[in-house]
C-alpha cells in the first residue's frame, strides 16, 4: 500500500499541470457520447461545438488552478462526478420528454415524477460507459483524501516563496479564463450573426439553443435566464395594477355576452374535441385549381357547421405556440420570444385548467418530441390532465417530422375512447409543416405549373390534411364521439411562403397589398355542433375569441378567466368586435388598420372594408389606441404575473 501510494503520488507529480486538460478532455468525451445518444434530427457535434464545450469546461474549472495540486486534483474529480450526473440526468430526462432539464422543469415536480414508472426502460446497458471512468477517479480521490501525509510532500513539493507562488496560480487562472470565455463567445456570436440569428431572442427549443452553446452552456444560460427574470420581477405599482384592473373590467362590458343568452350554456357539459391545423389558411377553402378540388372534406363541412371565412390568426414569434396560447388561454402573444417559453409558470387561467375545474377531464395531442416549444411545461400549467406526445404514438405512417396526421388523428381516437366524459381533447397537427415535401405516393393532386413548386407541395399537404380531417370524423362518428361533441378546426398560422406570384397563379389574379395582408393573417375556423345547428357563415373572429365561444356554450363562465376574446356564437348578437394583431395591426367588420414603423397612429394606412379603399387614418383612430391598450394590458398581465393580485381585487 504504501508502494502504492508513493508509486502514484510520483506519477501525480510527475504530472503536475496535466490534470485540468484531462479534465477537460475526458468530458468532451462524455459530452460526445451524450451528443450521440440523444441523436437530434439535423444536429450533430461538430469543431466548432467542440471549442464551446471546451470553453466552458475551462469557466467551471479555472479557480481549481488556485488550490494546491492535490487540492485541485479532488476538486476536479468532485467537478467531473457532479458533471457527469447532469449530464446522465439530461440524458434520461431527453429520452422521455426530448427536452433537456431547465429550472422550470425542476420547479414543477410533476414533470420528474411522471419519468417514475418509465424510468426501467429509460435506462440503457451502454450508458455504462459514462461511468467507466469513475471507479479510477474515486479510488483516487480516496487515496488523495487518505494519504495526506505521504502524498503531500510530494505533491505540493514547490520552493517558491508562498507570494510569488499565488501570484502565478492567480494569472494562471486568469489566463484559462480569459482563454476559456473567448472560446465560448467568439464561436456563438459567429453563430448568432450567421445561421442562428435570433437563436437568444425567440427560442423555441432547449435543444436549439443546446445546438450552439453545448449542454453546459444552456444550462449556464438557463441559470442566468432564470436569475435574471428572478430579479427584474419587479411588483407592479399599485397604480398601474389599478389601471390594468380597470381596463380589464371595461373590456370586459364590451366584449362579454349575456349569461342570460339563449346559447349560453346550450351544450353543457358537451366533450370538446379542438384541432388547430398545422398552417392551413383560408385561401384555398372552396377553391379549386386545374380542375382539383384542395379542400374537398372542409369545403363539404362548412356546410354543416358554423363556418367562418373571415377568422384570423393572431400570432407573433412563437409561430404553433402563440396560436395554442392565443386560443387556449384567449391573451395576446408577446411581442419577442413565446410566451411558452418566456412565461410557462405563470398562474394563468386557460381553457383546459378552467374545463378540469368545472368536471371535464382534459388531454392534448401532438405527435411531436414533448420538450418542443416547451409543452412539457406548458401544459402542465395550463392544466391538462394528460399530454400525449410522439413516445405515445406509433409512428406507422412516417411522414415529415414524425408520423402522419391520418395516424396521429386515428390513434388519438383511439385514446380518447378511454378518456372519462366530458372530456377535453386538443389536438395539434403536424403533416402539413414547412417545407411541405411529401413523398410523391402523397401528392396526389395535378396541380399544372405550380407541380414541384413549394406552394404545389403546400396544397398537396393541405389536400392530404383534408383527407385525414374526414377519417378523423369518421372515426369520431364510429367511437360514438361526433354525435356528443362539439368539433372545432382551426388554421395556426399562415404558411411562410414570402413569394407572391404563386398565390396569384392559384387565385387567377393579381393581389393587392391589403389583400396579401389579409390573406397571410386569415385561417378557417369550423365549430360543427353535435346536432348540426347553427350552419351557417358567420363573420370576423380571431383566435382569441375561440376559449370564450366554447366557454359560452358549454355555460362556464369568464369573469374569473382574464380571457380578452369574446364568444363567436350568441343568440343575442354581441357589439362590434375588433381583432388585435401583435404589430397593433387590427380588423373590425368594416375596417382594417396597418400601424406605420414609427407607431403613430396617423401615420398608419386605414381600409375600409370590403372595398379596400384607403380611407384618412382618423377613421381607425380610436380603435387603434383600444388595441394598443389590449397589447399593453396583456403583457402586463403575462410578464407581472398579475392573475393572483388581479384575482384579489
Ligand atoms: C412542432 C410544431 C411546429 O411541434 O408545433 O411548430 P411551428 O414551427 O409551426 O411553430
Ligand atoms: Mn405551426
Amino acid at each position: 500500500m504504501v508502494w502504492f501510494a508513493a508509486r502514484n503520488a510520483s506519477v501525480l507529480g510527475r504530472l503536475r499541470g496535466a490534470e485540468l486538460p484531462f479534465f477537460i478532455l475526458l468530458l468532451l468525451i462524455k459530452l460526445a457520447l451524450f451528443d450521440h445518444a440523444i441523436h437530434v434530427r439535423n444536429m450533430r457535434m461538430g469543431p466548432d461545438d467542440v471549442i464551446v464545450a471546451a470553453g466552458t469546461l475551462g469557466l467551471l474549472s479555472f479557480w481549481t488552478l488556485w488550490l494546491s495540486q492535490r487540492a485541485r486534483i479532488l476538486a476536479l474529480i468532485i467537478l467531473h462526478l457532479l458533471l457527469t450526473c447532469i449530464l446522465y440526468a439530461d440524458l434520461i430526462y431527453f429520452r422521455y420528454f426530448q427536452d433537456l432539464i431547465s429550472i422550470p422543469v425542476l420547479m414543477q415536480a410533476g414533470q420528474i415524477g411522471a419519468l417514475g414508472e418509465s424510468i426501467g426502460s429509460l435506462l440503457q446497458a451502454r450508458d455504462i460507459w459514462l461511468f467507466a471512468d469513475w471507479p479510477l477517479l474515486i479510488t483516487l480521490g480516496i487515496w488523495l483524501l487518505l494519504g495526506r501525509q505521504s502524498s503531500r510532500g510530494i505533491l505540493v513539493q514547490t520552493p517558491q516563496p508562498l507570494l510569488h507562488k499565488a501570484l502565478l496560480r492567480v494569472s494562471l487562472s486568469l489566463i484559462v479564463f480569459a482563454l476559456s470565455l473567448a472560446l465560448v463567445f467568439v464561436p456563438i456570436q459567429i453563430a448568432k450573426r450567421t445561421w442562428a440569428q435570433g437563436l437568444f431572442v425567440g427560442i423555441w427549443w432547449n435543444v436549439s439553443l443546446y445546438n450552439v452553446t453545448g449542454l453546459f452552456g444552456f444550462h449556464g444560460y438557463d441559470a442566468y435566464q432564470y436569475v435574471k427574470q428572478e430579479l427584474s420581477k419587479s411588483e407592479l405599482p399599485e397604480n398601474q395594477l389599478a389601471e390594468t384592473s380597470q381596463w380589464l373590467k371595461e373590456h370586459r362590458l364590451r366584449t362579454a355576452a349575456s349569461m342570460d343568452d339563449a346559447l349560453f350554456g346550450a351544450y353543457k357539459e358537451h366533450n370538446v374535441i379542438m384541432v388547430q391545423a398545422e398552417a392551413i389558411q383560408s385561401f384555398m377553402i372552396g377553391r379549386t385549381y386545374n380542375g382539383q378540388t384542395i379542400t374537398p372534406f372542409l369545403n363539404e363541412l362548412t356546410q354543416a357547421s358554423a363556418y367562418f371565412p373571415d377568422f384570423y390568426h393572431q400570432t407573433a414569434q412563437g409561430r404553433t405556440s402563440d396560436a395554442d396560447f392565443a386560443a387556449q388561454c384567449s391573451m395576446q402573444p408577446l411581442p419577442t420570444g413565446s410566451v411558452f417559453i418566456r412565461y410557462a409558470q405563470q398562474d394563468y387561467s386557460c381553457l383546459p385548467g378552467v374545463l378540469r375545474d368545472n368536471g371535464f377531464s382534459t388531454s392534448v395531442y401532438h405527435a411531436y418530441d414533448g420538450g418542443f416549444w416547451n409543452r412539457n411545461v406548458m401544459y402542465h400549467t395550463m392544466g391538462y390532465d394528460t399530454y400525449y406526445n410522439r413516445n405515445d404514438f406509433l409512428v406507422d405512417e412516417p411522414l415529415g417530422w414524425s408520423v402522419g396526421d391520418r395516424s396521429f388523428f386515428r390513434q388519438s381516437v383511439q385514446k380518447m375512447t378511454a378518456q372519462r366524459q366530458p372530456f377535453y381533447s386538443f389536438l395539434i397537427t403536424l403533416s402539413s409543416h414547412h417545407p411541405y415535401s411529401l413523398p410523391a405516393s402523397y401528392k396526389t393532386l395535378d396541380l399544372g405549373a405550380l407541380n414541384g413548386t413549394m406552394f404545389g407541395d403546400y396544397l398537396q399537404s393541405v389536400h392530404y390534411v383534408d383527407q385525414a380531417f374526414r377519417s378523423f370524423t369518421d372515426e369520431l362518428k364510429t367511437a360514438g364521439l361526433w354525435e356528443n361533441s362539439i368539433v372545432v378546426f382551426y388554421g395556426d398560422h399562415d404558411n411562410s411562403i414570402r413569394d407572391w406570384s404563386p398565390f396569384e397563379t392559384f387565385l387567377g389574379h393579381s393581389l393587392s397589398e391589403l389583400q396579401r395582408e389579409r390573406i397571410q393573417r386569415q385561417v378557417p375556423l369550423l365549430i360543427h355542433l353535435p346536432d348540426g345547428s347553427l350552419a351557417g357563415t358567420y363573420p370576423g373572429g380571431g383566435q382569441l375569441d375561440l376559449a370564450p365561444t366554447l366557454l359560452h356554450l358549454l355555460g362556464i363562465r369568464t369573469e374569473e378567466t382574464f380571457m380578452l376574446g369574446a364568444p363567436l356564437l350568441t343568440a343575442q348578437p354581441l357589439p362590434e368586435r375588433t381583432v388585435v394583431f401583435r404589430n397593433g395591426a387590427f380588423a373590425t367588420a368594416d375596417r382594417y388598420f396597418i400601424p406605420a414603423g414609427d407607431g403613430v397612429v396617423e401615420h398608419g394606412t386605414c381600409y375600409s372594408l370590403p372595398d379596400g379603399k384607403t380611407i384618412d387614418a382618423t377613421a381607425c383612430g380610436e380603435a387603434a389606441v383600444q388595441a394598443r391598450a389590449q397589447l399593453t394590458h396583456s403583457d402586463r398581465i403575462i410578464t407581472h404575473n398579475l392573475f393572483p393580485r388581479l384575482r384579489e381585487r
